[in-house]
């Protein structure tokens, strides 16, 4: 079981990433008791679980399987339809489970990783308090046994690197793999939100990950879908000033929205796009800024918080509107249609006045 002896030698002991990254709220000890006393752990992924939850999550499962927990489930709420990380689950064989085939309260420990707050962002009913949380994303009044909130790190992987340093637990080469990966993917190739404490965490997984692997997950194609969910933002863009807003209409893969705002962020003279999507009843946003002096999740936050959920970080966003708000749509329903995007470009322009001057 839990063998606390020389936790204190390996936490002091230097390495790189020891040196960068803050500790110094984080109690190891309460989670090693919470984690190696427990029999049954769920580690709940966020919603449409992308690879730095993905990767976390795997990470934990080979923390609490190291100190004997009986039963280690990895779930998560939404689906998976990002091509990468369909390539990412199938090559490294990682078995998750929906949110839809079990119940929560009938484990012990219940751990968030990558996300901090019940119904936000994931599918956990928003009465529960997970009992564990290790999460990135800013976000206040996180409850739990053990909350690590670290708003400064730049991937909730490079957390969870720390932990397996601290705990000295044997990176394999999957496990190595998962995490460079998500740290890769959460930070665009170590272009968007990267502290140094991300290099170090890479430093500490290079050595044992398949760069092979990495590669290929890299270059795994985009679906049919994706390409012309990015035709259609192309086409339906809307630029005012450094600003960019499209409308994706009804998709059937939510994960083409952020795809599309990433893609088109690239467009010469845009440093800010916002792009929207309706599936089933709800409409999903996903906002990006190079603009540094523009913080994209509380603009998202103010603007939609009312009527939904929304947040993230400065450089990275995303919302969720119930359709609801504005009524129902029937499928090919046009004037409708073009009422929601009328609808939401003018409030998502509106909140973004000061920055559509040319
Ligand atoms: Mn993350």
């Amino acid at each position: 079981m839990s063998d606390l002896s020389g936790l204190a030698d390996r936490f002091q002991s230097a390495t790189p990433l020891a040196t960068l990254i803050d500790d110094s709220e984080t109690d190891y000890r309460r989670f090693q008791e919470l984690v190696a006393s427990t029999d049954s752990l769920a580690i709940l992924c966020h919603d449409n679980p992308d690879p730095d939850t993905i990767a976390s999550a795997l990470a934990l499962e080979a923390i609490a399987n190291e100190w004997g927990v009986a039963t280690v489930d990895i779930v998560h709420g939404g689906t998976v339809t990002h091509q990468q990380n369909r390539a990412m689950i199938n090559v490294l064989d990682i078995g998750l489970k929906s949110i839809t085939q079990v119940t929560l309260s009938d484990y012990s420990l219940v751990a968030f990783v990558d996300h901090g707050i019940p119904g936000r962002n994931n599918s956990a009913p928003e009465d529960m308090t997970p009992d564990i949380v290790i999460d990135h994303h800013p976000a206040d009044e996180i409850e739990g046994q053990f909350v690590d909130h670290r708003p400064a790190v730049g991937a909730t992987v490079t957390l969870l690197t720390r932990y397996l340093e601290v705990y000295d637990i044997e990176l394999d080469e999957r496990l190595a793999t998962a995490l460079l990966f998500g740290l890769h993917r959460e930070t665009l190739d170590f272009n968007r939100g990267t502290t140094s404490t991300e290099h170090a965490a890479a430093c500490v997984l290079h050595p044992h990950a398949d760069h092979n692997t990495i590669e290929e997950l890299t270059n795994s194609v985009f679906t049919p879908e994706t390409i012309s969910g990015i035709g259609d933002a192309i086409a339906n863009r809307e630029v005012r000033g450094s600003c960019l807003v499209s409308s994706l209409g009804r998709i059937r893969e939510r994960d083409i929205i952020p795809q599309a705002a990433d893609y088109l962020l690239q467009l010469e003279g845009v440093s800010t796009t916002i792009v929207y999507g309706i599936v089933d009843d709800n409409i999903y946003l996903s906002g990006r800024t190079s603009n540094t002096q523009l913080h994209i999740g509380d603009l998202l936050k103010e603007t939609f918080d009312q009527v939904g959920s929304a947040g993230g970080h400065h450089d990275m966003a995303g919302g969720k509107v119930p359709l609801g708000f504005i009524g129902s749509v029937d499928d090919g329903d046009d004037v409708a249609m073009d009422l929601i995007d009328q609808s939401m470009n003018r409030q998502i322009f509106d909140a973004l006045h000061g920055w559509t001057e040319t």
